[in-house]
């Protein structure tokens, strides 16, 4: 499989997750979302997602998926072991809920494509674009930190999608100095996932497109 990918894009950092946690081999192809205007909207890119963003995952066959949580879904389907959703109905709505409330609610508002539009379409100041950034964040993780279980993951003893969501949202709050003091149990999450390789593998640093 080949993946599409940045080093610093959190929604590729989910899928680089789940592939490590399922153990699944892949090749990385990194497409740099800012130089030269954005390697996403070439149009050899463009060919491969037409929504010009990352992450894109190429299967063996040449489909190719995008939409991090379709695919996490899929690789769950095709590999079901590590389960990254949990077994009883019930539990998997929650898990899906906080990496929804990520991935639907906290990530579109403060994605590349919506802080550019900000800054170059709307004219915001800087200053007033870290606000509009730290308000949704802190928003959506008083949220997250109500739903959390005892852990030590989100969603109890073992690690679902709503950690793999989890965890690039809180590196990128980290990068944007978004305080996490209000939100130990979200702290806590992140903390025990940073212990497992799949997680410190997939962390944007240790990507080789990594700057
Ligand atoms: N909902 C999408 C979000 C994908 C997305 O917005 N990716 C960002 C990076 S995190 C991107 O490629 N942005 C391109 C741009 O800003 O032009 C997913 O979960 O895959």
């Amino acid at each position: 499989m080949k993946l599409y990918t940045y080093f610093r894009s959190s929604a590729a950092y989910r899928l680089r997750i789940a592939l490590n946690l399922k153990g699944l081999p892949y090749e990385m192809v990194a497409i740099h979302l800012t130089k030269d205007g954005g390697h996403q909207h070439r149009p050899e890119y463009h060919a491969i997602n037409p929504q010009e963003r990352v992450p894109s995952l190429q299967l063996s066959s040449g489909e190719v998926l995008i939409q991090s949580l379709a695919i996490i879904e899929y690789l769950d389907e095709i590999e079901p072991e590590p389960p990254l959703l949990p077994a009883d109905a019930l539990d998997r709505a929650k898990a899906r809920a906080i990496a929804q409330i990520v991935a639907c609610d906290i990530h579109p508002l403060n994605n590349l494509v919506s802080l550019q539009y900000l800054k170059r379409t709307l004219k915001h100041e800087q200053a007033e674009i870290d606000a509009w950034y730290h308000h949704w964040v802190l928003e959506g993780f008083a949220a997250i930190e109500e739903l959390i279980e005892p852990g030590p993951y989100a969603c109890g003893a073992h690690v679902t999608i709503a950690d793999i969501c989890l965890v690039p949202q809180v590196f990128n709050a980290r990068r944007l100095k978004v305080p996490l003091d209000k939100f130990p149990k979200i702290v806590a999450a992140d903390a025990a996932c940073q212990k497992l390789p799949a997680f410190d593998k997939a962390r944007p640093e240790n990507q080789p497109d990594a700057e």
